[in-house]
């Protein structure tokens, strides 16, 4: 009898490399970042995708198309140029449809021999982009084309990207593969990987923008936190105020148009990621002054240099009027961002306002608590969930819902998840920051403020309490550097909050896979610094 290796490697022929078989994936995982739940190679490679014939299919894509079908149509678009980059310029795809009962793609792939299909089955295309939708995906690429099966088109958009790392070129033979026929199980350890993007330090155009969110995507980070407003400028568009921008920007120029903002939005929607506005507030609102001097005691703008707003029915009637306009028409996600950081409790000395029950408050933490809680309750009538900074959990008192992003102190977090409220870490992961280096930032777990003991206390388990953000602050950082500022560190944050823990376990072992990474970053057109000169020293000056 013939023993099976013989007859496996009889049988596949000259493909078959015997000194590189390797069945534990990690040739394939070498080239996935971030680093996915479950690889298993299917058998040996390499496995061809044929540029000139390879289409991509949307099951349930017909006559009707449902919401995500106009997503996945858009994507297919993106990755024909991401698999296949030596050759950007292929005519465009027509986009394969098929029934349920797919036996007439069977019959056409019969028919057209090597035809290389992806095709792309999404149980539910209607699942609408939101916290904690279903990012899960199941890849399985063989001889017979590519399977991706999802349960949501978020779940397909992280599967087109997980394909797009795995193929890879053959100079010789200008021709694409990927190493061996494999399936790929994945899903995230936290349903919300963000980015904080701060437009008021300096002011950054829409093509910035929208690179950023391209190259986001190529890490499954999911959030936009859009940091809009600030002390320094306001370039957030109003129609029912469009004073605040014309006085509050820093140029005639630098400011967004409606189009602008909903662009963005867009944009961010397609690639699966959902984008979090913040207005900060009470404090960070200097330049709000310029154009709506009432909305401060004539005192705190007469002494102090930082300003707070006067919290009272006046303000807040005000400020749910123009997040009325903002949230009905560009912000769709379901959350807001509302700041509550670095309040200038100085303002607030001498002031005394009446709550909405004719009660006279005074003193700066009372204050302070009932702008808070008013302004939570504004956005609960929009509609919204309110994140804040984590001031508003030490120094006022809210409802389990409203979500805390920690920053100060990550001993915080704990503290804020034993309370029943959601906590987004980002400390440790100050981007702006450039003395700080990668490995860092991937050895900060957002779990490891909280002892293994105490995980099974928070319903539902911690990790789906807790969320993680990175920020990339502006004062020190513009368009003109923020690419190589934000990578490859942010990679590292992207892949502590989309792996799971165990595969995770040292940055030494992530730090090959992480230099593929930026490389594929560079041939995309991101500017990433190099992996050994990021934790660079900050720069003279
Ligand atoms: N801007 C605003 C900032 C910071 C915060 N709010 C900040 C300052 C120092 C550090 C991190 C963040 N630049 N509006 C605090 C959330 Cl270390």
């Amino acid at each position: 009898m013939v023993p099976f290796g013989v007859w496996l490697l009889a049988s596949l022929g000259a493909a078959v490399r015997p000194s590189s078989i390797d069945v534990s994936g990690d040739h394939l995982v070498q080239r996935l970042w971030p680093r996915p739940r479950h690889v298993e190679p299917l058998g040996l490679g390499p496995v061809a995708v044929d540029h000139e014939r390879h289409q991509f299919q949307a099951v349930g894509c017909g006559s009707s198309p449902l919401a995500g079908c106009h997503v996945l149509s858009s994507a297919f678009k993106r990755y024909k140029v991401l698999f296949f980059p030596h050759h950007a310029d292929l005519d465009s795809y027509s986009l394969l449809e098929t029934g349920s009962n797919s036996s007439h793609l069977r019959a056409r792939r019969r028919q057209l021999r090597d035809v290389s299909i992806t095709k792309v089955q999404v149980e539910d295309l209607a699942a609408e982009l939101s916290l904690g939708v279903d990012e899960s995906y199941d890849l399985e690429v063989s001889e017979e084309g590519v399977v991706i099966s999802s349960e949501t088109t978020w779940g397909a958009l992280r599967a087109l990207e997980s394909l797009s790392q795995l193929i890879d070129f053959n100079f010789t033979e200008e021709s694409y593969f990927v190493e061996s026929p494999c399936r790929i199980q994945d899903s995230p350890r936290f349903p919300h990987r963000g980015l904080l993007i701060d437009t008021a330090r300096h002011f950054l155009t829409v093509p910035r923008l929208k690179r950023t969110i391209t190259a986001m995507s190529f890490a499954k980070l999911n959030v936009l936190h859009w940091h809009l407003t600030e002390d320094e400028s306001f370039s957030m568009p109003s129609r029912s105020h469009p004073e605040l921008a014309e006085k509050g920007a820093w140029s005639a120029t630098e400011r967004y148009t409606w189009k602008d903002v909903k662009d963005v939005v867009d944009f961010a929607y397609l690639r699966g990621i959902r984008v979090i506005p913040e207005f900060d507030m009470p404090g960070h609102v200097s330049s709000w002054s310029k154009s709506h001097p009432e909305l401060f005691d004539a005192a705190c703008l007469a002494r102090s240099r930082r300003l707070a707003f006067k919290p009272t029915q006046e303000t807040f009637d005000f400020l749910e009027g123009l997040l009325r306009e903002w949230t009905s028409g560009i912000f769709r996600d379901g959350y807001l961002h509302l700041g509550s950081d670095e309040v200038p409790m100085e303002c607030w000395a001498h002031l005394e306002v009446t709550d909405e029950r004719g009660r006279s408050v005074r003193g700066p933490h009372r204050l302070f608590s009932l702008f808070v809680g008013a302004i939570f309750q504004r956005a609960k009538k929009l509609n919204r969930q309110a994140i804040f900074w984590d001031e508003a959990f030490s120094s006022a008192s809210l409802p389990e819902d409203a979500v805390i992003q920690v920053w100060r102190d990550k001993n915080l977090v704990r503290q804020v998840v034993n309370a029943g409220h959601r906590a987004v870490l980002s400390w440790g992961w100050y981007l702006d920051h450039l003395q700080e280096g990668w490995k860092g930032m991937y050895q900060n777990d957002p779990t490891s403020g909280v002892p293994n003991d105490q995980h099974h206390l928070v319903l539902g388990g911690l990790s789906s309490k807790l969320e993680g953000e990175a920020c990339m602050w502006g004062e020190t950082v513009d368009g003109s550097d923020q690419g190589n500022t934000l990578w490859p560190r942010l990679a590292a944050v992207a892949e502590r909050l989309w792996s799971r823990r165990e595969v995770t376990l040292t940055a030494e072992a992530a730090r090959p896979r992480l230099e593929t990474f930026r490389c594929l970053l560079l041939q995309r057109g991101v500017e990433a610094a190099p992996v050994s000169g990021t934790g660079r020293s900050a720069p003279p000056g």
